[in-house]
């Protein structure tokens, strides 16, 4: 029988990524985006398009208990991952409550609706909550494992605890098959551009082609623990293939600053970053999350887990995806045909 999935947060860096994997693997593939006055699929286009769409969207939001509810009973999906979120940790800062309304109940209100589902048909859901390194925060030791204690540094990552806690206790009152990837950062092409890799090689692209002078970014002494995208969806999928739930890391277990990431992307269009990068007291947080090393042992030794890219590759694949974006954009901005193909 062909297995059904559901992926919140579809639209996004990992939904994307998650979705080809599962097609590939010969699911079907529902997702739920919420609604929105600009379509917000440009990842998943080639997912969703054509006669027969390989992934089928639904209107739904984290934040509409009832919507989830309805739609768990409509897909009866025998896998669901959970990546919905409020995911910017700067963002949180702004927004908490309504961070803590999607990131953290809106886990709650997904539990509720499988809980349901599950206890009327007795039929298993294996659920997979998107659990982040920055629940780690003033990380207490290093390098960080799964049961090293958090201490979240942001709404954010306060509500990413509640949000694990709660999937646990799901899974310690319901017997639901509940596990939690507590993953460390990754990032991709696809990585939204407001989250400090992304923007680093976007600017270091288009500055390369003389559409902008300067990158403004925050803290460049930040360390972070940043491995690729689509090797992290793999570890998520592996996890709900055990026959028992549980909980964990996914890192690189290496160690880069921020400033790093700018040298070698800049680098890698023979610029030098010390000439086009400016500080900004804007883009430093409130309370900030120093440094992150991730000790992904249990997964790779439990799940056999492993990531086929480095983090020099990464930085290169993201440069030159950027680079190719930014000569479009130049090519596309060249005449106002162009521009008019872009509004249809
Ligand atoms: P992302 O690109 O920001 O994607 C977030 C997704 O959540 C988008 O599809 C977004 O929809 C959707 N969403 C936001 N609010 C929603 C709501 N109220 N109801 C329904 N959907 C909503 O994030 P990502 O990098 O793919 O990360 C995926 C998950 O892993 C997130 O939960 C994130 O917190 C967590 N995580 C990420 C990392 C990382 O390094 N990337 C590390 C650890 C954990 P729109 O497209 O409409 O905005
Ligand atoms: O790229 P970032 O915004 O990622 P952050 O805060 O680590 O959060 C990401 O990873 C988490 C996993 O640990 C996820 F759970 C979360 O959803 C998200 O995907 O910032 C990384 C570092 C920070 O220390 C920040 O202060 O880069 C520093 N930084 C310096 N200048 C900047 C900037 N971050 C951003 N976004 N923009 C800057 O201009």
């Amino acid at each position: 029988m062909q297995r059904r999935a559901l992926i919140t947060g579809v639209t996004g860096q990992d939904g994307s990524y998650l979705a080809e994997l599962l097609v590939s693997k010969g699911y079907a593939v529902h997702g739920l985006r919420r609604r929105s006055s600009t379509f917000g699929t440009e990842r998943i286009e080639h997912l969703i398009r054509g006669n027969e769409p390989c992934v089928h969207l639904h209107y739904g939001d984290l934040s509409d208990a009832s919507g989830l509810a309805r739609l768990i009973r409509q897909i009866r999906p025998h896998e669901v991952y959970n990546l919905a979120a409020q995911s910017h940790v700067r963002v949180s800062f702004d927004q908490p409550a309504y961070t803590a309304d999607v990131t953290a109940v809106g886990t709650l209100r997904l539990l509720e609706a499988l809980r349901d589902v599950q206890d009327d048909t007795g039929e298993q859901i294996r659920f997979y909550q998107a659990s982040s390194s920055e629940m780690f925060g003033k990380v207490v030791e290093t390098p960080q494992k799964e049961t090293t204690p958090f201490y979240p540094r942001s709404p954010y990552g306060v509500a990413k605890v509640y949000a694990h806690w709660i999937t646990v206790n799901y899974r310690e009152s319901y017997d639901l098959h509940a596990s939690c990837g507590i993953l460390f950062n990754h990032e991709s092409p696809r990585r939204g551009e407001t989250f400090v890799t992304r923007k680093i090689t976007r600017a270091a692209a288009r500055i390369k082609l003389g559409m902008q002078d300067k990158l403004y970014l925050g803290n460049l002494d930040a360390q972070r623990d940043w491995g690729f995208a689509g090797d992290y969806v793999e570890a998520m999928w592996l996890m709900l293939q055990q026959p028992t739930a549980d909980d964990y890391v996914v890192a690189m277990n290496e160690l880069h600053t921020v400033r790093e990431f700018c040298e070698l992307s800049f680098g890698r269009l023979g610029l030098d970053y010390n000439d086009f990068v400016e500080i900004d007291p804007r883009y430093f947080r409130p309370a900030e999350v120093d440094l992150l090393l991730g000790d992904a042992t249990k997964g790779r030794t439990k799940l056999g887990w492993t990531p086929r890219v480095s983090f020099q590759e990464l930085v290169e694949m993201m440069v030159d995806s950027d680079l190719e974006l930014a000569r479009r954009e130049r090519g596309l901005a060249g005449t106002s045909a162009s521009l008019d193909r872009m509004a249809a």
